[in-house]
């Protein structure tokens, strides 16, 4: 499998939990390098714009209101499979459905407050990244 990229954001609930470092741990004992990083807090302006593809959905404001609610942690990613290895450590979008010893399973409270955001596809990583970094900010290690 090639070797990807792919955006990883932890939320303001899990930053606020202080388990950034337990995170990070997970993605570096399963191969993904942190290429890039960026504690940053989204108006929610920004946080609109990079979650446009849900704003006809009705949970878009909450979805906002929440991650502009606080400072995140956003993080470009680097190994194989990266994308789809992501979102097996983050577990399902609802953490009563997460799979024990994901992310969302371990740290998120609610589909509202789930801990971490990951892109979803080659494409979107590409252009979630390019939200977040200019290509000065990453460090690939390959
Ligand atoms: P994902 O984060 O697992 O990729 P998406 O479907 O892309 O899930 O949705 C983006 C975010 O919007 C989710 O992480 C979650 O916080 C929120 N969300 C998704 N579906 C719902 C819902 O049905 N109710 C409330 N919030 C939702
Ligand atoms: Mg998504």
């Amino acid at each position: 499998m090639a070797v990807q990229r792919t955006l990883s954001i932890i939320k303001p609930d899990a930053v606020g939990k202080n388990v950034i470092g337990d995170i990070i741990r997970r993605f570096e004992e399963n191969g993904l390098s942190v290429i890039g990083t960026r504690m940053t807090h989204l108006s929610a302006e920004q946080a609109g714009r990079f979650y446009a593809v849900h704003k006809e959905r009705p949970f878009y404001q909450d979805l906002c209101d929440f991650m502009s609610s606080g400072p995140i942690l956003a993080m470009a990613l680097e190994g194989k499979n990266a994308v789809a290895l992501n979102r097996q450590l983050m577990g399902a979008t609802n953490p009563k459905e997460a799979e024990a010893g994901t992310i969302r399973a371990d740290h998120a409270d609610s589909i509202d407050a789930n801990a971490v955001h990951g892109s979803d596809s080659q494409e979107n990583a590409a252009i979630e990244i390019s939200f977040f970094f200019a290509d000065l900010d990453l460090h690939s290690r390959g």
